[in-house]
């Protein structure tokens, strides 16, 4: 009993120091890891986890991933970073194997996602001046409710979350929003001529796994071509093989304008993003007018080559394809009555949870913990499901009677 009770002291302490030097913008999961290897994770006090949440989707190659370590380490004691004053041997190397691999002209690199989302309205609204001929500061951009695509105050201009928003006014113009899933609200937004841009993701994630209708994608992208609009394509969380596709797009085919990027770019090693698209919207920033001290650092560079080289190598969207379908199998025969709904494509999922108890999403993550796999609720009452792709069906079938066991202690 000693041991136990020492044992979870020790995870109260780092949890502590957290509380009381760290900022409080998180309430996480009472659990402090140390250790993270493939689909597993360590706490402190030396239990392990399954990990359903792989960073976002960020670890989609399993936790310190072999290759992508490896890179990173050499990479690491030859040159980190020279800024783009200079010229590295490595950003054009990148450039090519990215744009090549994606199938686009040009690679604009950068760190964090919102910050790719920052590059890729910009690019957006100067293709609307110099390429569209919209009047100067006029350019619209439509966007979505429920929308996430990071935390900056120009992105959260256009959040239609009031946790996001509240308190951090005044918001930047330029945006329109409609309904998700929606092809009537976008045809009637798509009438005015200032419009720039469609930005959206293929997959709403935050808003809890929202898989728009078939169709919705190609059709969305199909009216903005016909009103010479950009389609921006917001893959930071869908993209990488998570939903069973190299990108949420490629399940209809669709080829973003403006293609975003993040997150398992770098297999949850560092900040990696990046925003992809043809010369005739990249080439209307000139030497000057965008950047950042990392972007296209030597670093992210070798990692980002050896992270999207894993995706291959090891067919990880294949692998999410079928291991996705099963697992949704799998939820929908529990026939739990705690499950309202299960949804998703790959292994990007999330369940509805279905119980009186306002915090019955926590209680069953906190069950989960105690089980062996860790999950957070998003909006209250769903869990998203997203091991790393790496996951085996072996170990997805220990994940499920977790999963089972823990639903029972919601009765
Ligand atoms: C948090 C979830 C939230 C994203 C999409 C851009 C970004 C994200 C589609 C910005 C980031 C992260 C942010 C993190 C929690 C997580 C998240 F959807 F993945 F669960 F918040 F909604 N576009 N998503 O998902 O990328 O600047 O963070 O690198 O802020 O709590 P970032």
């Amino acid at each position: 009993m000693e041991n136990t009770i020492a044992l979870s002291e020790l995870t109260n302490s780092y949890i502590q120091k957290e509380e009381q030097f760290g900022a409080h913008n998180y309430h996480p999961l009472p659990v402090v890891l140390n250790k993270g290897e493939g689909v597993y994770l360590w706490d402190v006090d030396g239990k392990r986890y399954y990990d359903f949440l792989s960073g976002y989707s960020a670890v989609n190659q399993g936790h310190c991933h072999p290759k992508i370590i490896a890179a990173l380490i050499e990479q690491a004691q030859k040159l980190t970073l020279t800024s783009r004053a200079f010229h590295s041997d490595l950003l054009g190397e990148y450039s090519e194997y990215i744009t090549k691999y994606f199938g686009y002209d040009k690679v604009l690199p950068m760190n964090s996602g919102v910050e790719a989302v920052e590059t890729a309205l910009k690019l957006a609204r100067r293709w609307a001046y110099d390429v569209k001929g919209v009047a100067e500061n006029e350019a619209k951009i439509i966007t979505v409710e429920e929308n996430f695509h990071g935390r900056t105050i120009n992105v959260i201009s256009f959040s239609t979350d009031p946790t996001a928003k509240k308190g951090f006014g005044p918001f930047m113009t330029g945006y329109t929003t409609i309904p998700y899933n929606d092809l009537a609200a976008l045809e009637t937004a798509l009438q005015d001529k200032n419009v720039a841009a469609f930005l959206v993701e293929p997959i709403q994630g935050e808003a809890g796994v929202f898989v728009p209708d078939e169709g919705y994608l190609s059709k969305a992208y199909a009216l903005c071509k016909a009103a010479n609009v950009l389609f921006i394509g917001d893959e930071i969380q869908t993209g990488l093989a998570r939903t069973g596709k190299m990108l949420a797009c490629d399940h209809e085919n669709v080829r973003p304008d403006i293609l975003i990027l993040g997150k398992a770019l770098s297999g949850g090693t560092l900040p990696i993003s990046a925003v992809l698209a043809d010369d005739e919207v990249m080439l209307n920033i000139k030497p000057g007018e965008h950047g950042s001290t990392y972007g296209g650092n030597p670093l992210a560079c070798k990692v980002a080559i050896a992270s999207l080289q894993v995706l291959k190598d090891e067919q990880l969207a294949e692998k999410s394809e079928e291991l996705g379908n099963y697992f949704r199998a799998q939820l929908e025969a529990l026939n739990s009555p705690y499950i309202k709904l299960v949804r998703g494509k790959g292994l990007l999922n999330a369940i509805v949870v279905a119980h009186a108890d306002p915090n019955a999403a926590w209680n069953l993550c906190l069950e989960l913990k105690e089980n062996g796999l860790l999950a957070k609720p998003t909006h209250g009452d769903k869990i998203r499901f997203a091991p790393p792709l790496v996951i085996t069906k072996e170990q997805l079938d220990e994940c499920i009677a977790i999963i089972s066991k823990s639903l029972q202690a919601l009765a």
